[in-house]
């Protein structure tokens, strides 16, 4: 009987998927009188199909979504695609396609791969960037910003890709390339549009204070981003031979005024034109623009400079003249594209006095070293004033900083500044895919606007997507419009497509509303997003302008009440696997990999042998992915999803293991197994006596799971699950009350329903339980306060506390080991080599 009774999930999942769909069992309910919650998973790239990360994220997202909806509360879980970018114009061109046609095809495969997880979507909000439906809006808040002050065009030096030719923002020039090319960046001057978000710099700053329900890291990185510093302009007089009184500088250590030994000088700085005839500033000009423009790639470059004639005099000792270089490491759009360099400290100055011969005064002191003297590295740390008659003895940085602006002040020489590193948000892209900009100029090169009735600036169909530089500009047909009966050229750029990502939440509120980008009042019930949930790998970028653009629309605009667009913030961690080459250094995928005794060979060529690499995130260039699909459709998406909760905390890294997903798998049989043996015992009708036991256990079972999910302990969760099946089976055995047994097993089904969706709703309706179902309250009078303390040892050494409930097994107590952040450090990256585990007292890991 029971082996007839297998869990076929291929039918029974495909069976309430349809269901769903068909009833439309996720479509938002709006009723207003009840609490809304509005969970959102960042919305995929359609690049193909849908990979490890997408199923790790969206399966965190379906369990709160589901857990919310059953708790009450009208959920808004929807999803859409982030469609325009640079993989389709580059497949496209490549295939000889049409972007729009690949782009669609990836998406209804994606659809289809998403809805075979079993996600509680409600399709009927999909968007997607690329369609005029949403674009069209996106130019409308163009326009709008371009009317408030807060877009503007300027010709400015940008990161140039040459592979991908196109513009980058700093952000996506890594280590001094392009983020997607890999190519070295080159430094080039283009007329770009600009979004204005360092007007929004302290804003921007002072908000992370309220997002307490984002991760510290995230916000310490939002931080160091905006970058504010402390310090002061300074005008240094000059005397040489050109027309030049006077440079200004920023800088935050005025207080080594006295170690100044040089002036540095941005190659694109306004002196250089005096230079632009000059045959050798002109090579040293070229040899400067083979690094790109970012800190990193200039820090890491190697020092190059150009002297000039002239002399910068120093303010605090005025018999003294330095020399003035042009320098590759000072950026034109910090500050003032000015610096005045102190070798003895600061590492870059000093790198640069060594190679030029310059000076290098040691003007402060460690505490503890009278005779200190800077010899083979700059010293930028605290210390005492040397060297500097009246900073002379004050503590640095903290004293004499503040007393140096001082005196500048006096002395009209300087006043206190605060500079913000947060950058215009260069958003021009010389690129077909993506949101046209609506803009044209005249024949004079005057801008115009694109009348808002004209709107959407349509891109054009069938362009020819091989010429070289951007499609949009070879198309002269598309780019001439009239304007006011005048003759005007289109703007070829299109938006960076972080624009289009910067204000999507507010578009799923009121997806087909097509008067403006959103309808104000389901805005103000559902925004702002209650939980987003994604890669920490958005933590700048795409975070900081949606804080951004709600600004901007909240700018001179009373009616748009919201600054920060995400209330609640989890980054979730990456899935992994190991890795594998073969003799000749080549990756290899897991299939074809395989172990035989305890060495790994080439599944095609069993004689040669595999060496196995450490587990990294799952990646193509590495070969180390899984598909989804395939697993969905060897072992069911409830089994994915309980594996892929199942091993550490969402917010770090899981290991993916063929082991695990079977385990996981297994599990789900079991279960339906032991579904059947307690539907026999309820259908049977025993009537022993009050089953305390079982209520004791299944009211401390929803206070768990329902802490658990409060605080993303998914995995503790599973657990508990876990837990939960061995006492039942147990407990099958022992007297039972059918009413009892009927009663808390439907709360366990209800509480394990948002895992395991399909198998549990199976459950459910073969039980008659699924009507109007609600999250389970907790019975006071059966939840004794059972919580002790764990001393957590490592290697002997008391290293925490957990205070838990009682008689916790090890492998829970293990779980929570694992979230505890005091152990962190410890266990991070280590093999343990035994647990020892004493029952309501302590565990001591042995590493
Ligand atoms: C002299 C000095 C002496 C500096 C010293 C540092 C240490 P943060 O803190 O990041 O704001 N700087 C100013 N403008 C620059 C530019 N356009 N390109 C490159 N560097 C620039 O950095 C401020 C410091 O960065 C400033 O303080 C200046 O160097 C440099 F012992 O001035 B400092």
């Amino acid at each position: 009987m029971e082996n007839n009774n297998r869990y076929n999930f291929k039918v029974i999942e495909n069976k309430w998927q349809k269901f769903w769909e068909k009833n439309k069992s996720f479509k938002t309910k709006i009723n207003k009188e009840k609490e809304k919650f509005y969970c959102l998973e960042m919305f995929p790239y359609p690049s193909g199909k849908i990979h490890m990360g997408h199923v790790r994220n969206y399966a965190i997202g379906d369990v709160l979504s589901r857990y919310k909806a059953l708790q009450g509360y009208n959920v808004l879980h929807p999803m859409g695609w982030d469609s325009f970018g640079l993989p389709a114009e580059n497949a496209a061109k490549q295939n000889n396609l049409d972007p729009k046609d690949w782009t669609e095809k990836n998406i209804s495969v994606m659809k289809s791969q998403l809805k075979k997880l079993g996600l509680s979507i409600d399709w009927d909000r999909e968007i997607s960037t690329c369609n005029e439906d949403y674009y069209k809006h996106q130019q409308l808040f163009f326009l709008e910003l371009y009317e408030k002050g807060l877009v503007y065009r300027k010709e400015n030096f940008v990161n140039w890709d040459p592979v991908d030719e196109t513009v980058l923002a700093n952000e996506q020039v890594i280590d001094g390339k392009g983020w997607r090319s890999g190519a070295v960046v080159q430094r080039k001057k283009l007329n770009q549009w600009f979004f204005n978000i360092s007007k929004f710099s302290d804003d921007l700053l002072e908000g992370l204070n309220e997002l307490t329900n984002w991760p510290n890291k995230v916000k310490v990185m939002q931080q160091n981003w905006i970058g504010k510093s402390f310090g002061c302009e300074l005008n240094f007089k000059i005397e040489g031979d050109l027309p030049v009184d006077e440079i200004k500088c920023f800088t935050t250590r005025p207080d080594t005024l006295f170690g100044f030994s040089f002036l540095a000088i941005s190659p694109d700085h306004p002196i250089s034109k005096h230079y632009e005839n000059d045959p050798d500033f002109i090579k040293f000009k070229d040899e400067c623009s083979k690094t790109g423009t970012t800190e990193e790639s200039l820090a890491m470059a190697e020092k190059i400079g150009f002297k000039t004639n002239l002399k910068a005099i120093n303010p605090f000792e005025e018999s003294e003249k330095v020399p003035v270089y042009f320098a590759n490491f000072v950026l034109m759009d910090y500050g003032f594209g000015a610096v005045f360099g102190c070798p003895g400290h600061d590492q870059r100055d000093f790198d640069f006095a060594k190679k030029y011969n310059l000076n290098i005064k040691t003007v402060v002191r460690p505490k503890d070293q009278e005779n200190f003297e800077v010899k083979t590295e700059a010293f930028p740390g605290e210390g005492i004033i040397i060297n500097s008659e009246f900073l002379n003895g004050l503590k640095a940085p903290d004293q004499s900083v503040v007393k140096a602006i001082e005196i500048l002040e006096e002395r009209k020489i300087g006043t206190e500044k605060i500079n913000f590193r947060l950058k215009d948000w260069g958003v021009s892209r010389q690129r077909y895919w993506g949101c046209p900009i609506p803009i044209a100029y005249d024949e004079k090169g005057e801008i115009k606007t694109i009348p808002k009735d004209q709107l959407p600036v349509k891109l054009p169909k069938n362009i020819n997507l091989n010429c070289k530089g951007n499609p949009l500009d070879n198309d002269e047909n598309w780019k001439n419009v009239n304007i006011d009966g005048k003759k005007c050229y289109r703007e070829t750029d299109t938006l960076d497509t972080f624009v289009d990502s910067s204000w999507y939440f507010l578009r799923f509120c009121s997806p087909k509303n097509d008067k403006y980008g959103f309808d104000l009042d389901e805005i103000n019930y559902w925004m702002p997003v209650d939980q987003y949930i994604g890669g920490v790998e958005h933590a700048i970028l795409h975070l900081l302008y949606s804080r951004f653009f709600m600004r901007s629309l909240a700018y001179n605009n009373d009616a748009f009440k919201f600054k920060e667009p995400f209330e609640g913030l989890f980054t979730q961690g990456m899935v992994c696997h190991e890795t594998y080459k073969d003799e000749n250094n080549n990756w290899l995928s897991p299939e074809e990999v395989e172990l035989s005794g305890k060495h790994y060979y080439v599944k095609t060529n069993s004689s040669s042998k595999v060496t196995v690499g450490p587990s990294e995130s799952m990646s193509k260039s590495k070969r180390n992915v899984i598909d989804p699909e395939n697993i969905i459709n060897n072992y069911g998406a409830d089994a994915v999803r309980f594996f892929i909760l199942s091993d550490s905390p969402p917010e770090k890294d899981v290991q993916w293991s063929e082991q695990g997903m079977l385990s996981s798998y297994k599990f789900v049989q079991k279960f339906w197994g032991l579904h059947q043996k307690i539907k026999n015992k309820i259908e049977e009708k025993h009537n022993g006596k009050e089953d305390i036991v079982l209520k004791k256990f299944t009211n401390q079972l929803i206070s768990k799971i329902t802490h658990n999910l409060n605080n993303f302990s998914y995995n503790v969760i599973i657990a508990n699950m876990h837990e939960t099946y061995n006492f039942l089976h147990k407990h099958l055995e022992t007297e039972l009350n059918s009413d009892d047994l009927s009663e808390c097993y439907k709360k366990i089904l209800i509480i394990f329903s948002p895992v395991l969706p399909h198998l549990i709703n199976e459950c459910l309706s073969e039980m008659n339980y699924d009507k109007n179902n609600s999250w389970p309250k907790t019975e006071k009078k059966y939840l004794e306060k059972t919580n002790v303390d764990y001393v957590i040892q490592i290697n002997g050494k008391k290293r925490s506390l957990i205070n838990a409930e009682k008689d916790l097994k090890q492998e829970l107590l293990f779980e929570l080991v694992k979230k505890d952040k005091l152990l962190d450090k410890y266990l991070k990256d280590i093999s343990i080599k035994k647990i020892i585990f004493v029952k309501n007292r302590l565990m001591n890991i042995l590493i």
